[in-house]
């Protein structure tokens, strides 16, 4: 039963590298020209053509030399494909791998890491191989970059170079509660046992919270409007000291990509130009306008503490769940992950993904911005490199919850943990909005 065990886990782990290597090529190779590859489309990114080669070297640090004990293939490299030692604006001047190099140099690692899986001690107590855990990360690693070269392609100017998506849901009127309860009392924040879990979602600790309310959706982009309508750009009283400084710095007055056609609202998408889709979730806006947002609303935004509890606890057996509905892998009814629709779904859909408490959507969409710093857990370690979230502790940045519609499924969790800088809006960002409950019962309208 072991052997038959491991052996599951092992195609589970090859079909999994080879689903997000599909994905990279499909944004890449597939996508567009070498000359579209190697150039850099925004300030903010890197050319895509570093992070195709970066997630094959990420690759053979991790799954050759780290975990089989392999030679080197291109040790020449690291330093090339080393975020820290390049910030993105520079990456276009390195003297890069071509893009048909890249793919020459990723499918060289990848034959050497199918080779090696069949013999990696899976259920060994190694902290690296045990359960898989250096694979799993490895395949997130790769999916998260896809993540990101898609926030590059919705930078980058002319014409759609991603397949027409398949039309969203249709939105139907939301009659559901505008809010959701969540009773005071303990649960359980983080995992220490989950194979896929990174180190900043570890140890598993109990938290005990006050009774808060929670947005059943998130805020759609006609509720932003109601905001914009009313001038809430232009009134401090929303606003942070901090929010008021960037809004006044940077002359923003609506989220990235929106536009106007004449006295129409549009947005840009991905190369092309629609109408702007009012039952959508709001996307890409800072921390500051989600703050402004739900000040203006009479209403915060959650801690990540609230939002776990909200997406995870159940009441009725005291238990938490890996994904609001329960231990099911995310299925296309349960929520809009990787990059099915090329946007998120109307907010209020996806009712058989619903969280105990009755939130909506609570993974996929939209990344969800929280008032919570970026910090370690209770007990935290990092592991197995503390460039992968322990020097980002401390430092400007607000967590991020719940994943959007271009994180892939295996990419995320009720525990997943995502951060990012205050101004940032490139990202898949939207918000829902939370409050205190004083004791009062019953869902409140929209
Ligand atoms: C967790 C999304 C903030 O993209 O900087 C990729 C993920 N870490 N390569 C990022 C990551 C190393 C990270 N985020
Ligand atoms: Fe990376």
């Amino acid at each position: 039963a072991e052997r038959a065990a491991a052996e599951d886990l092992r195609s589970r782990i090859a079909a999994e590298l080879d689903t997000g290597r599909a994905r990279s090529v499909g944004l890449t190779l597939e996508a567009l020209d070498e000359a579209e590859l190697v150039t850099q489309h925004s300030p903010l990114m890197s050319p895509l053509v570093w992070d195709l080669a970066h997630v094959g070297n990420y690759e053979e640090q991790w799954l050759l030399r780290a975990a089989a004990g392999g030679r080197a293939l291109r040790p020449d490299i690291d330093v090339l494909y080393d975020a820290f030692e390049n910030p993105r604006a520079e990456r276009v001047a390195l003297p890069l791998l071509s893009p048909s190099e890249a793919e020459d140099y990723n499918a060289r690692v990848r034959d050497r890491v199918l080779d090696s899986l069949d013999r990696a001690a899976l259920h060994s107590d190694d902290p690296l191989l045990g359960g898989g855990f250096v694979y799993h990360m490895v395949i997130q690693h790769e999916h998260q970059h896809d993540e990101t070269m898609l926030a590059t392609h919705q930078l980058r100017g002319g014409a759609p170079a991603l397949q027409d998506p398949p039309a969203p849901p249709a939105p139907g009127a939301y009659t559901g509660p505008g809010e959701v309860l969540v009773d005071a009392g303990p649960f359980t924040m983080g995992t220490t046992a989950d194979p896929w879990a990174y180190d900043n979602e570890r140890p598993a600790h109990t938290v005990d919270l006050p009774p808060f309310w929670i947005d059943a959706r998130a805020v759609t982009n006609a509720q932003y409007l109601e905001f914009v309508a009313d001038g809430g750009y232009d009134d401090p009283r929303w606003w942070s000291e901090r929010g008021w400084d960037w809004r006044t710095g940077s002359g923003t007055s609506a989220p990235a990509f929106w536009a106007r056609d004449g006295g129409a609202r549009v947005r840009r998408r991905l190369g092309r130009v629609e109408p702007l889709p009012l039952d959508e979730p709001v996307q890409h806006v800072s921390f500051y306008e989600a703050e402004a947002y739900s000040r203006w609303a009479g209403k915060r935004l959650p801690t990540e503490a609230e939002w776990e509890k909200a997406a995870r606890f159940d009441p009725a057996t005291g238990d938490c769940r890996r994904f609001p509905w329960g231990p099911d892998e995310p299925e296309a009814r349960h929520a809009n992950l990787g990059q099915r629709l090329l946007r998120p779904a109307p907010a209020g859909t996806h009712p058989a993904g619903a969280a105990p408490c009755g939130a909506l959507q609570m993974l996929g969409d939209v990344w969800e911005w929280t008032s919570s710093d970026f910090t370690g857990y209770p007990g935290f370690a990092a592991f197995p490199y503390r460039e992968y979230s322990e020097v980002f502790f401390g430092g400007d940045y607000k967590v991020l919850r719940g994943g959007s519609w271009a994180t892939h499924p295996t990419a995320v969790r009720t525990t997943f943990r995502n951060w990012d800088h205050p101004v940032r809006r490139q990202i898949f960002t939207g918000f829902r909005c939370a409050r205190d409950a004083g004791g009062g019962t019953g869902n409140r309208e929209d």
